[in-house]
């Protein structure tokens, strides 16, 4: 499996375990938002074989409010700074603000994963072209208060893969590299479920884009709606976005269930490089 050249110091595919230390997120909020337990979480997750942990201190479930910038850095520089000293995961800062980015990457951070893909703040694409850390681009219609209210497409695939070419060339624009970028659609992001099953199936067409891709599909409403299940149910629904996402060219899968989706993702990862042996023995045969 052969994925687009990155300054990512992981090896990919790969596992991100998500630690959000929020009140209210949509499937664990409360779970972890106390640094002593957000902290433990994140090592049980890297000890599960997640090589990057997303910590996030603001939640984007549809209706959430925002979250002042003094009140997501007491959230997640104390949990960032302990994990980047004793954990060899690479640390995500899932934030939109620059001034939270900029002091998780003081405190240890490595990953900038922003889901306004830099439009969120004026000042977030100088810090990362600055910084030069990896930065994950994400398509978002609207905004997380307002998104999922009747959210429309003339071709939702199309329309996503325009919008990530503009920002991915926004970057560049701005400084950044490359290198240093990796893709999102955006899974629940102001999509219906039509929206979310189109975009899973033609993922590989986000992948052309030759930016690894980031999948974020772990236990939303979509899965929920098609197993008439819970949040908390929907493990499983999640492995099966993470094995077809990974065969449609999914670099990074951003989870919460991180023990079966590594392994999932591990069984998927031989079946489909057997598959690229056999394809390449048969191309040298001729
Ligand atoms: N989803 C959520 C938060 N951050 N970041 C990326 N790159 N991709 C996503 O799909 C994504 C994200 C919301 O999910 P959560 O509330 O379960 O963490």
């Amino acid at each position: 499996m052969r994925y687009p050249p990155t300054d990512l110091p992981v090896t990919l595919p790969c596992v991100m375990g998500i630690v959000n230390v929020t009140p209210d997120s949509f499937s664990d909020g409360g779970l972890h938002d106390d640094t002593d337990s957000a902290v433990a979480h994140g090592l049980l997750l890297a000890a599960q074989g997640a090589a990057i942990l997303d910590i996030g201190g603001e939640s984007t479930r549809p209706g959430s409010d925002p979250v002042s910038v003094d009140e997501e850095l007491a959230r997640v520089v104390p949990v960032i700074e302990r994990l980047a000293a004793t954990s060899p995961a690479l640390i995500s800062i899932d934030t939109t603000k620059a001034a939270v980015a900029r002091a998780a990457l003081d405190a240890g951070a490595g990953l900038v994963n922003d889901v306004t893909a830099l439009r969120g703040d004026p000042e977030m694409a100088a810090l990362v072209a600055e910084r030069g850390c990896p930065v994950c681009l994400m398509h978002m219609l609207g905004e997380p208060r307002t998104m999922q209210d009747d959210p429309r497409y003339d071709d939702v695939v199309a329309e996503v893969i325009a919008f990530l070419e503009q920002r991915l060339s926004a970057a560049l624009a701005a400084g950044v590299r490359e290198e240093q970028v990796l893709l999102d659609p955006g899974i629940g992001f102001g999509k219906t479920l039509a929206h979310n099953l189109l975009l899973l199936a033609h993922l590989d067409r986000v992948a052309a884009l030759g930016r690894p891709v980031v999948l974020g599909a772990s236990r939303k409403r979509f899965i929920g709606a098609l197993l008439g299940a819970a949040p908390l149910e929907c493990a499983v629904g999640t492995v099966a976005t993470t094995v077809l996402g990974l065969a449609h060219g999914a670099a990074i899968v951003r989870v919460h269930d991180v023990h079966a989706n590594v392994e999932a993702l591990r069984v998927a990862q031989a079946i489909l490089e057997a598959g690229d042996a056999v394809g390449a023995g048969a191309a040298s045969a001729v």
